[in-house]
This record gives structure tokens, sequence and C-alpha cells, in this order.
């Protein structure tokens, strides 16, 4: 059984819903044959757990009281995941950022300021799309009641706009509660005064209290990070549409209008832009971070705006030809990669956050120039597979932040500090696009294997810890349940392990926290806004 039997299961019935529920309860499945041979019915503690569950949340599993008639759906196991991770964040860290499994309290990160509550805005989406009701009604009732941005806290723009702003947008989208448009709107109108620079270009940080924004004192020459200021674009063309106020669509648009004007070396977008002077600063490019998620919001912005975004559609199929002329290369066994690129030279170093990419590259398949399609498929399913490479070549099955294809390895982190794994959601992600784009089984039997992995070494009894070296024998858990872990990590496998009319991409985009935003179809009369 164990891995082999998944394997076969998956691959065969492709869904099939006893199979991935024995597989991964193993005991279970002997209990099954034990009962069969000697015609009893089975009344394990974990069965009865189980039947309970079941009870509670039917839309994962019908129980009829006999194992016989059980049908279990794989997403099943997701939810129990998201069950365990929200049930311990409720009990030792509510109202408060984040988890800390391990020693069981709240953890703050710098990111929100004293913003409380990310993990609760964050997760609103997963329990509603789960269908864990109860939940998603305490998390609603905390927000009307708890959650403020009259605070003195310099906060990141960036985690704050695709965390919160994107968590409300999806809740209210979803649920038609008022009160999160409220919120997502009072939220961005406090976000507005980072546009005030020379060029309309964001700062990084942002006093939410005086309005004074600032740059990360690392970034090369004062800059803004391209990943940064490029990833708001669809949380304010949302709020603008939801508030009527054109003021947050104008901001990103002229973000956009600064960019084109700029030259850009061998048609790659440097990271770093200087929000006074709006020139590049260091020319380092990266499909990872610091630069990724600009190039998924040019592809989202154009299929958000149901493809009438000409000029994002451009934008983006002009970077991913420079990307591939620059930055992508084969290593010698095989493996396509995406490297990163330092003022012409290339360092052959691909992160975690990089991933992303395979999604990408096939979500955006269906509109590449010159037919180019079955091209950009390729692609994606060339980086998924690089990237469970990068999984597979680990102890834990878990991949490293960063892996390498130079001093003779390839897809291994060699650099101690890169070896971490902090419940990241990108190689789930290109699962979950690939296999609806491609319905290849072997994109759910990879997001079985990481759930294995995932449950195996990160959950703890507090919750899900990441990792502090996915090639040790044994586990060294870092104590942090990072917020997007319930946001992007679980809603990702669930969504691989659904069916695909569950929030279909002719209807929905993704925003990069795993947040889904509707497509606004210029039948609705739209297509003004988009355009702005
Ligand atoms: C998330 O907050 C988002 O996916 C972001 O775009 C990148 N980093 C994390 C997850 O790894």
């Amino acid at each position: 059984m164990g891995v082999h039997c998944h394997h076969l299961l998956v691959s065969q019935f492709n869904g099939c819903r006893k199979g991935f529920y024995f597989c991964f309860h193993r005991e279970r499945a002997v209990s099954l044959f034990w009962s069969l041979r000697f015609s009893e019915p089975f009344w394990a503690p974990q069965f009865k757990k189980d039947k309970e569950f079941l009870e509670k949340y039917p839309q994962v599993g019908v129980c009829c009281g006999f194992l016989l008639n059980q049908h279990y759906n794989p997403a099943f196991v997701s939810l129990q995941m998201m069950k365990h991770a929200w049930d311990n964040y409720k009990r030792y860290a509510w109202g408060l950022n984040e988890l800390k499994p391990i020693s069981k309290q709240g953890h703050s990160s710098n990111l929100f300021g004293n913003i409380q509550g990310a993990t609760i805005v964050d997760a609103l989406d997963t329990l509603f799309i789960m269908e864990m009701k109860e939940e998603f009604k305490e998390a609603k009732e905390w927000v009307e009641k708890n959650l403020d941005f009259n605070v003195n806290a310099e906060i990141s723009v960036f985690e704050v706009n695709i965390r919160f702003v994107g968590g409300l947008l999806s809740a209210y989208y979803l649920s038609g509660e008022e009160v999160f448009r409220k919120k997502a709107v009072e939220l961005g109108e406090k976000l507005l005064p980072a546009f005030n620079t020379p060029t309309g270009i964001p700062w990084a940080l942002l006093n939410i209290k005086s309005g004074i924004g600032r740059n990360w004192p690392w970034a090369s020459g004062g800059s803004s990070i391209l990943a940064e200021f490029g990833t708001l674009h669809l949380e304010f063309v949302h709020l603008s549409h939801l508030s009527g106020n054109p003021v947050f669509a104008e901001k990103v648009m002229n973000i956009r209008k600064v960019l084109n004007r700029l030259d850009k070396p061998e048609g790659l977008y440097p990271n770093y832009l200087n929000p006074s002077s709006g020139q590049w600063g260091q020319h380092h490019v990266s499909i990872g971070g610091l630069g990724d998620s600009f190039y998924e919001y040019l592809l989202k912005a154009w299929l958000m705006s149901d493809k009438t975004d000409e000029d994002g559609k451009k934008m983006y199929y002009d970077a991913v030809q420079a990307i591939e002329t620059h930055l992508i290369r084969k290593s010698s066994g095989g493996l396509t990669y995406i490297a990163e690129w330092k003022g012409g030279l290339l360092e052959h170093k691909m992160g975690h956050l990089t991933c992303f990419a395979g999604g990408m590259f096939a979500l955006g398949a269906d509109g590449a120039p010159s037919d180019k399609t079955g091209h950009h498929i390729e692609l994606g399913a060339e980086i998924a597979r690089t990237c469970h490479e990068s999984y597979d070549r680990t102890r834990m099955k878990l991949g490293p932040e960063a892996f390498r294809f130079d001093g003779g390895v390839e897809a291994i982190a060699t650099r101690q500090n890169e070896k971490y794994y902090i419940l990241r959601p990108e190689v789930i992600e290109t699962y979950m696009y690939m296999w609806r784009l491609t319905h290849d089984p072997k994109y759910r039997e990879w997001g079985w294997e990481a759930v294995e992995a995932l449950e195996k070494h990160c959950r703890v009894d507090g919750g899900y810890s990441g990792l502090r070296d996915v090639y040790n024998n044994h586990e060294s858990h870092d104590d942090v349940q990072q917020s997007f872990f319930l946001s992007e990590t679980l809603k990702y496998l669930y969504l691989l392990f659904s069916e695909d009319d569950l929030l279909p991409f002719e209807h929905w985009v993704f925003n990069t926290e795993a947040h889904p935003l509707p497509v606004l179809h210029k039948d609705d009369g739209n297509k003004e806004e988009n355009q702005k």
C-alpha cells in the first residue's frame, strides 16, 4: 500500500473517493478488509470521529453508517487539514496575525504593523469555499467587531493589499456580505497616500495613520520593488468597481504608464525602480522574489478584464518572450529552469517562489501569440516537473526555498540558508493550474505526495509548522503557521482535488494570495472601468 498504492489509484481513478481515503489512512484500509472478511460493521473510534466530522461537513463525503457505503472525496483531507490549522489558530492565537504552532501562541510579523487578524482575513474565502459555515460565521463576526484600520501602524502596502484587501474582496464576492465590501474600501482608502511620490510609483511601507511612506532600507538606491508596486492592479480595479470611485484604478493605471515609458534592458523589467526619479535601480531581474507577481498581474489583469485590457496582454507576452530568451535554460539533466539575471550575467538558481510561473505560463497559453499555445502549456509542464523534482530530491519531499543548477547539482539547495520550507504554496498552485488545464493525473499524484509530506513533517499538535531543513532526517520546526498556508496552500490543494466547476477560470482569477476575484465581464457594463 502506501505511496505505491495511491499512485495507482490516483492515476487509474482520478479522483477515486475511496482510494484516496484508504491510502491516506492506511490503518483504516486494513480495518476495512478485516471487517469485510468477518462481515462486521466497522466501529473503530477513528471511524466514529470521521462519521461525526462528515455529518458536520457533508460537502466532503457522505457517511451512511457503514464503511462500505461511504464516499470520500480527496478534498476531505484538505478540509481536515484546514480544520486542524484553523482550530489551533483559534485556540491559541485568535485575533492575532498568525499562530506559533509549537509554542502555541500568537505570532506577529512587522509586515502588518499592528493591524491584527491576518489569518482570519486570509482564511475567510477558504472557509467559505470549503463550506465550513460555522467557522466562516465566527470569522465574519470577528471582522465586524474587531478588524480596525484606525491604528498607528507602518505596514507593507503589498502584503496588506494581497492578504487583507484581497481577502476582504473575495469574502464579499463569495458571500455578498456588505461588511467585507465596506472594510475593503476603507482599507483601500488608507493605502492611497502610498502613491504620493513624484512618479506615483508607491512606497513599499506606509504609516496608515500619518500617511507617511518610505522604502525598504535594503532596496537598491531607495527603490520601490517591482513585485510590490506591480501587485496592486487586480485589487485596485475591483475597489473602483465596488466603490464607484475611479481613484483606485487611476493609481494602478498610472504605474503601467510609468513602466511603459521606460527603456527595458533586453526587454526585461529590473526589480528596482526609484519612485522619485522614475529610474531603474540595480539591473537585477527575477521571476521569483522581488519580481514574480508583477508578471502574474499583467496576465491576470487581461483575463480579469474579460480580455479587453490589451495593454496588460501585450506587456505580459512581451515580457514572457524576453524571459524565454534571457532567463529560461535547460540543465544537462534535461530540467527546464528560470534563472536570475544580474546585469547580463545569469545566476543558475530558482526560488520556490518562482515555481508559480508553471501555472502562469499554462494559464496564459490560450492567448499566446503566433500559435504558441502548445508551447506555453509545455513550458508550464516543464516548470512543474522541475519544481516537483526540487521536492522529490529532498528527504522530506517538500521543496527548499531555493535550488540551484550549478556546481554539479540540479534542483537541489546547496546553501544552508536556502534549505527551509515555510509552507509555501507555489508548487501546489502550479499543480492545480496544470491539472485544470491538461487533466494529466500526475498533477494530482504530485499534489497527493505533498499532502503526505505536509502531514508527516509539518503537522504538529498545535497546527502546521514550516521546516528549517528539508534535507535533514529529523524535523526542525520553525514554529510559524503562515497565514498563506490557509489562504493558498490548502485552498489550492482543495481545488486540485475538486471539480473544475468550483471557481471556474472563465469567471474567476486568483490574486497572488489565492483570493478569487470575479472576471468583470464586458456585457456587465464594466468595459469602461477596465480600460481606465
Ligand atoms: C504569498 O504571500 C503570495 O503568494 C506572494 O505572492 C508570495 N509569497 C507568499 C507565499 O509564498
